[in-house]
Order: structure tokens, then sequence, then C-alpha cells
């Protein structure tokens, strides 16, 4: 089992540098940036770490190919390859439609989308020259002028094709969920060869003190019941009145400040089912439950603990050694 750690760049560079760091010195062995137009861009603070880190893997975690051409990604990403001496990884997924909405974008066919894209990057990241006439993307000739070896790919994926479709073109998939029902769900979908990596990204909140570590995950676990399919709240027994109120208690804790009345919305069953949370005992039980599901890397994301720090170490003391 390998770890990641996931940071999206919506705070300063020099902090998602200083996690990166710190997480590579406490057993960590991916780095995964998450990749929003509206945030501080993926691939300049990847350019970063490339050089600040010294042995992890690192790279988008996940871009998409409809804000960015395949042949720019697959140029940014060997850019990386070849800073980093060969530790880059593509992530790449359909993208988040709300956020492309608000640039115009209409996500047309997210599948063949991302299928296509795959295979043109793979061939000119190799080097080759890419004559291509897809359903989306028509390429005549294109070639990088470098080559900086090979850069696995993983597809970011939740529904039942696209999980597919990762295990059949990807190096690895990246799976948002926490808890080993939805885990399940997922794996139904994918045909997992040798070699082939499956992740889980999950929100995370580890802490000595249990209430610490359950209070800190509650604002991360109500945009995810807020924006969660009905069949899986219902999957985890959350009824529509209680998913409603977190959403309301979302607006209120944002427009208000009502942050108490936020907490009180998000139960902890909610926080069982939409994250993993609790002291390093809680997490290393749950996360044994994910390993013997037959996930191989297990990425920590949001909130990660009270204090993101102390949560990084004490990962790296407490919970990785236990699946060395
Ligand atoms: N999105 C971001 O924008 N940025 C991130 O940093 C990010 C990180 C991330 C990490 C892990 C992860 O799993 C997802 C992440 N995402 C991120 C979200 C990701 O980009 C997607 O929004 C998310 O995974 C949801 O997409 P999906 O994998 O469920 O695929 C969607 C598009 C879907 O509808 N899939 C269907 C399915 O069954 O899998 C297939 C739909 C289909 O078949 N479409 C046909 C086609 O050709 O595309 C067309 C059908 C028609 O009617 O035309």
């Amino acid at each position: 089992m390998e770890f990641g750690i996931e940071l999206a760049p919506n705070i300063k560079t020099y902090e998602v540098e200083f996690y990166s760091k710190l997480a590579e010195d406490n057993g960590f062995d991916y780095v995964w940036v998450t990749d929003h137009y509206n945030n501080r861009n993926a691939f300049v603070i990847l350019s970063i770490l490339a050089k600040t880190t010294q042995k992890v893997k690192i790279g988008t975690g996940v871009t998409n190919p409809f804000h960015m051409s395949p042949a720019v990604i697959a140029s940014a990403i060997a850019t990386i390859n070849e800073l980093s001496g060969g530790r880059a990884i593509l992530g790449i997924g359909a993208g988040d439609k709300f956020t492309l909405e608000k640039i115009g974008i209409e996500r047309k066919k997210p599948l063949t989308c991302v299928k296509e894209a795959v295979h043109i990057i793979r061939k000119l990241v190799k080097g080759e020259s890419v004559e291509f006439n897809g359903m989306i993307f028509k390429f005549s000739g294109a070639k990088l002028t470098f080559s900086s070896g090979n850069v696995p790919i993983y597809i970011g994926a939740q529904g039942p094709k696209m999980l597919r479709l990762a295990s059949e073109i990807g190096d690895g998939v990246i799976i948002n969920a926490s808890h080993p029902k939805d885990v399940k769900v997922a794996l139904e979908s994918i045909d997992a060869r040798e070699g082939f990596d499956i992740a889980v990204c999950s929100a995370f909140s580890v802490d000595k003190n249990r209430d610490a570590a359950i209070q800190s995950a509650k604002t991360v676990v109500a945009f995810i019941v807020a924006s969660c399919p009905r069949e899986v709240l219902d999957r985890h027994g959350i009824d529509e009145e209680s998913a409603n109120a977190v959403k309301k208690a979302l607006n209120d804790a944002f427009g208000k400040g009502k942050w108490k009345e936020l907490a009180n919305a998000v139960s902890e069953e909610m926080v069982d089912a939409f994250s993993i949370s609790g002291t390093p005992d809680d997490v290393v039980e749950r996360i044994e439950e994910l390993r013997r599901l037959g996930i191989t890397q297990l990425v920590v994301g949001s909130p990660i603990g009270r204090d993101k720090a102390k949560a990084i170490k004490l990962i790296g003391r407490e919970i990785i050694p236990n699946f060395r």
C-alpha cells in the first residue's frame, strides 16, 4: 500500500511546497495537486515541486482535456518529468462540470474526450508523431520537440464507464471515496490488471483526539453531502431531510457565519460515510479495510487534520509504518 497527499492550490504556493516537502519527509510516495482554473495553476506549482522535492512522485490530481488541449497537457507534464528527473505522473479526468460551465465550457462527450486525450498524450509524451482523426480531437502530424521518458497516466473516475475506461487504458485510477461500501461499488466496474494502481482519494482527518478529528472533517463532509447523488446518500442511510439541512447550514455558515449550526447539521454518521476520520488507530482500521478490498494507494485529502502539518507528521509516524 502506498500513500499520497492531495493538495489544492487554493492556499499560497509556499504552503503547497511546505506540505509537499513535509509529506515527502514523512514517507508519502505521491503528491497530487488538484486542477481548477480558479486556483493557482497546477502545472506551475508542479514545476516548483519538481525542484523542491527529491523522491516523491508529483502530478496533477486531476487535470482535464476540456480546459487545456491534450497537446499542451502533454508538453506541460513532459516538462515536469524533465524537471523532476522522471517523477511526473499525470492525473486526468472529465473535469468538474460546474467549474467548467463558469468559463463557458460544456462537458460534451466526457468519456470519449478523456479516452482520445489519453491516447494522444501518451504518444506525444513518448516523442511520437500523432496523426489522429477522433470524434473530438483532430491531430495531423503533431509532435513534441523533446521527450523526457514515460509518464504514468491515472484517470480520475466516478461513473461506471469512466472507471472501466481507467482500468482499460490507464496506469491507475483515482476514485473519490472514503467508505468501503462506496469503494466496493466502484471496484465492480474495474477490471484491474497486474500493476494497475487503484488509488482512493479520501476526505481525511486524523488527530490524537477523536472528537477534534471528527469536528475538523465536518465542513468538507458538508460539501460532499450537499453534492452527493441520492443513491449514494441512500447507501449510507442518509435521508433527504438531513441532507437538505446540511445544504441550508452550509449556506448559513458561509453567508452568516453560523458555523456551530453547520457542525450540528453534520452527523457523525455522515462523517463516517464521507471521510476517514478519527485517531491513528481508527484510521488504520479503515485503511486496512480498504487495503483488503484491493486498494493499492490511499490519497489523503482535505482537511487531513485540525493542524495539517501535525497530521502529516502523525500519518508518517503512526499510520504509514503499519502498511510497510
Ligand atoms: N475535477 C477537477 O476539475 N479538478 C480536480 O482537481 C479533480 C480531482 C479529482 C480527483 C479524483 C477524482 O476521482 C475526480 C476528480 N475530479 C476533479 C472530478 C473529475 O474531473 C470528474 O468531474 C468526476 O470524476 C466525475 O466524472 P465521472 O468520472 O463520473 O464521469 C462523468 C463525466 C460521467 O458522466 N461518466 C459516465 C460514466 O458512466 O462513467 C459516462 C458518460 C458517457 O458515457 N458519456 C458519453 C461520452 O462519450 O462521453 C456520452 C453520452 C452522451 O449522451 O452523449
